[in-house]
């Protein structure tokens, strides 16, 4: 069960916030190991049950399909870094770790080296979830410089196209002539776009989608987690716009990233040679 994975310590116990008790007692993720994926997800206490971010913000619908879908929670380890997303890591019941924000593939890539020392009769796989601000801007050379020396780890970039948890800065994902409240003059460059930049950069698995379908989203880190584990760096773009920021209520998130899958964020996929034959490989034995 669940306290395999998420253990409080007996002595910090008795000031721990029942929320946090509730989810060690009543966790249920891995008490099996056939019955994990999407349609999990409203009844699984570890996959998000609450969170802090703002009401139907999509980030948070899109790590629950993040959660669902790895393919070992129990050996996973989510390295993740500041902003809206890490609002939402105390609530789960799951290894994470809050890197310095843009270090994230720094620390993953120490992270994921240390496991397979310490650990190589068990696979582990290591996933940065961050944002744009920390994954393609501020972290950028992090993020570029773990794709060239190929680690083993799968990049996760939660794309709302600002640094939404300070306010609205433009970041290098903003596109261009977008206006926010902290940047009005307008951006004046084009958006950079991380899902080509991780192919010329040495990814074997790079993807560009929206957060709109959960099936969807689960197959794609499901892959991308697996091609990271057997051969090297892989990279998922997520469009999970910033409602707040660009002016949508609560209800609004899942029509504008269908409206975005037409358009900006139309589907990209790159998949290496290597790649598509493991995938196929996987396949062939059911473990996709
Ligand atoms: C080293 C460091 N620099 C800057 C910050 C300030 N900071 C906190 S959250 C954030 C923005 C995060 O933006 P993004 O990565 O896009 O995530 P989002 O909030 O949009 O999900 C920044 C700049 C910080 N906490 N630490
Ligand atoms: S500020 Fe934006 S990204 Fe952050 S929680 Fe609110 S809607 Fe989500
Ligand atoms: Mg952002």
């Amino acid at each position: 069960m669940g306290t395999n994975i998420y253990k409080i310590n007996p002595e910090f116990r008795d000031i721990m916030p029942k929320e946090i008790i509730d989810l060690e007692e009543n966790a249920t993720w891995s008490a099996t190991t056939d019955k994990r994926g999407i349609k999990e997800l409203p009844e699984t206490k570890e996959l998000l049950e609450e969170h802090s971010l703002c009401a139907g913000c999509p980030e948070a619908a899109a790590l629950r399909y993040v959660l669902a879908a790895l393919p070992k929670p129990e050996d996973t380890v989510i390295v993740n870094s500041t902003g809206c997303t890490s609002l939402m890591f105390p609530h789960i019941a799951l290894h994470t770790v809050h890197s310095l924000f843009g270090n994230q593939n720094a620390v993953a890539t120490g992270i994921k080296r240390v496991l397979d020392w310490r650990f190589p009769e068990i696979e582990k796989d290591v996933v940065v979830l961050a944002g744009d601000g920390a994954t393609v801007d501020i972290g950028l050379d992090y993020t570029l410089q773990s794709f060239f020396r190929q680690e083993n780890i799968t990049t996760i970039c939660f794309d709302n196209e600002v640094y939404a948890n300070t306010g609205g800065q433009e970041s290098g994902a903003t596109p261009k002539g977008q206006v926010f409240k902290m940047a009005p003059t307008g951006k004046k460059f084009e958006k950079v776009r991380m899902w080509e930049l991780a192919v010329t950069s040495g990814c074997h698995y790079s993807m560009n989608m929206t957060a709109s379908a959960p099936k969807a989203v689960a197959k794609a880190v499901r892959e991308a987690i697996f091609v990271a584990r057997y051969l090297g760096p892989t990279f998922l773009n997520i469009y999970t716009p910033c409602i707040l920021e660009i002016g949508l209520n609560a209800n609004e998130g899942l029509r504008e990233m269908k409206e975005q899958d037409k358009e900006r964020f139309a589907a990209f996929k790159f998949v290496s040679p290597e790649a598509e034959e493991l995938l196929a490989k996987l396949k062939e034995e059911g473990r996709l």
